[in-house]
């Protein structure tokens, strides 16, 4: 009975030594969360808004963020087949793809609205 007793102490010892290290880590989380989020807002972005998209340039390869703020879903997607596509971007949920590495001019289109062109920049 001794025996377990200590041991129970023990390990009640080692539970409450793990979750104050853990603490430790919780608060320097929120740091480097906060870091990484402002660093994905502060990036190029193509905002859709009223079937309309900004134009952007940007340096070779840069990721480019694309915000939705219609209520239905778009696409930018490369008028030339293969060289970039965001895939469906839903209304409030971002998605991000890669410029191409060379310097150009590339238009781009909606695969859901005949009507909805724009074009990226690369320099
Ligand atoms: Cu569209």
């Amino acid at each position: 009975m001794t025996t377990r007793r200590v041991a129970a102490v023990g390990l009640l010892m080692l539970l409450t030594a793990c979750s104050g290290s853990s603490g430790t880590t919780a608060v320097n989380q929120p740091t480097t969360a906060a870091t990484s989020s402002a660093t994905a807002d502060s990036g190029p972005t193509i905002t859709i808004k009223a079937f309309r998209y900004t134009s952007q340039q940007v340096a070779p390869g840069t990721t480019i963020t694309v915000r939705n703020l219609d209520d239905t879903d778009h696409t930018v997607t490369s008028d030339v087949s293969g060289q970039f596509d965001a895939g469906d971007v839903k209304s409030g949920t971002p998605k991000t793809f890669t410029a191409p590495t060379k310097p150009g001019t590339y238009a781009f289109h909606c695969n859901f609205h005949a009507s909805m062109h724009g074009s990226l920049t690369v320099t």
